[in-house]
């Protein structure tokens, strides 16, 4: 017996030093949510996994005109020859039962999607730029003071927002694999609420408040309905330190995977800059991961256009080389003025395949076995 326990001690001691922390915060998470949030921790001694919001759903073509909803489209594929290992999605617009989000995509192509992608091995990560549930005609750009506040004073509020999460449980929960097993995703809801561009944004909640709804929002989709198969991803925009980030954090038990959105704009003026914060912000996430065992990530980055040649090698190589970051994603492909991955001839696409060939990037090729 006291053999047996000693394997055991040991066997534990080496999953957290090899895996992190060993468990999603879901206890009742499938066995597929567990593998992957296992394998996020193990990817890291491998390279970062290169993602892009919306990859499969449409780009743009070499004369930089639009491509929607072509079969197995992908402008990264055009470049490099294989799929971005990580692939963002957003459920804008479920909320109504709209055939399409907000960017236009019919909700079951993004299933498909979802699925083709977990076939492949890949990670699906969704985002939920929401209307908001106190005035749902208002967007999650139209800022409205203290929302979550009324939301939590208004029951009729609160029951639009759970009928809101009910629909974001039933298409989680349709989400499957070839043996009818559920695909993971990772659920990063209320993003860049450091900023102050969406009514959960810094200037519009209190850091109670922001808690309060993501507490309300994973314990009514864990365990009122029974989604197991979310990892769920915190994700401030800019920050200034350690404190900072962990303001409006919503605990250790509520969270699984710790990033951050950040864009580069104003380049090449700001080139020095972008790299030295970006830097300083992935440093500071690294000392919260390691000191809370959770996941990290670069959850959104990008330059818009790409206006700098090098911008791969030059720029975003030296922030995630020596990370323990899982993944970074840019933006999508959405117009000829706002793309951030480049399309077949594009000024930055040359460089993106040199970023591609460095062993420590990974894409859908490198990390098939994510699930397994
Ligand atoms: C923003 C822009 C918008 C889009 C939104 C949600 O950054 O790309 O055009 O509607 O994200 O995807």
């Amino acid at each position: 017996m006291k053999n047996f326990l000693f394997i055991w001690v040991v066997q534990v001691c080496c999953s957290v030093l090899v895996f992190g922390q060993g468990q999603p915060i879901d206890p009742k998470a499938t066995a597929e949510t567990q593998k992957l949030y296992q394998k996020l921790w193990k990817i890291r001694q491998k390279g970062v996994m290169f993602g892009q919001q919306d990859a499969l759903a449409y780009g743009l073509n070499a004369d930089a005109t639009r491509w929607i909803g072509d079969e197995g489209r992908s402008d990264v594929k055009t470049v490099v020859g294989d799929y971005p290992a990580v692939i963002g999605y957003d459920l804008g617009r479920i909320e109504f039962d709209s055939v399409r989000n907000l960017d236009g995509v019919p909700f079951s192509k993004i299933k498909k999607d979802i699925e083709d992608t977990y076939k492949r091995g890949g990670l699906n990560t969704i985002s939920w730029h929401l209307n908001n549930p106190v005035d749902p005609t208002r967007s999650s750009w139209d800022k409205a003071d203290s929302t979550i506040k009324h939301l939590f004073e208004n029951p009729q509020a609160l029951q639009t927002y759970t009928l809101w999460l009910d629909k974001v449980a039933t298409f989680v929960t349709n989400l499957k694999g070839s043996k009818g097993e559920l695909v993971p995703v990772l659920f990063r809801p209320f993003h860049e609420h450091t900023g102050s561009w969406f009514w959960w944004g810094a200037n519009y909640c209190t850091p109670t408040e922001y808690q309060k709804i993501w507490h309300f929002t994973v314990d009514y989709l864990m365990n009122k309905k029974g989604v197991h198969n979310i990892l769920y991803g915190y994700s401030t925009d800019r920050f200034t330190s350690k404190e900072h980030y962990l303001e409006r954090f919503p605990g250790d038990d509520n969270v699984d995977l710790i990033g951050f959105d950040f864009y580069h704009r104003n380049a090449p003026a700001s080139n020095e800059t972008f790299k030295k914060e970006a830097i300083r912000m992935v440093e500071t996430l690294k000392t919260i991961g390691t000191e809370k065992q959770k996941l990290t990530a670069i959850t959104e980055m990008g330059l818009e256009q790409i206006t700098v040649a090098d911008w791969w090698t030059g720029i975003v190589w030296p922030i995630i080389q020596k990370t323990d970051l899982s993944y970074i994603l840019v933006w999508r492909n959405g117009r000829p003025d706002h793309f951030y991955a480049p399309y077949q001839g594009q000024q930055s696409a040359k460089d993106f395949v040199m970023f591609y060939r460095l062993p420590q990037t990974l894409f859908t090729k490198d990390v098939k076995k994510l699930y397994k």
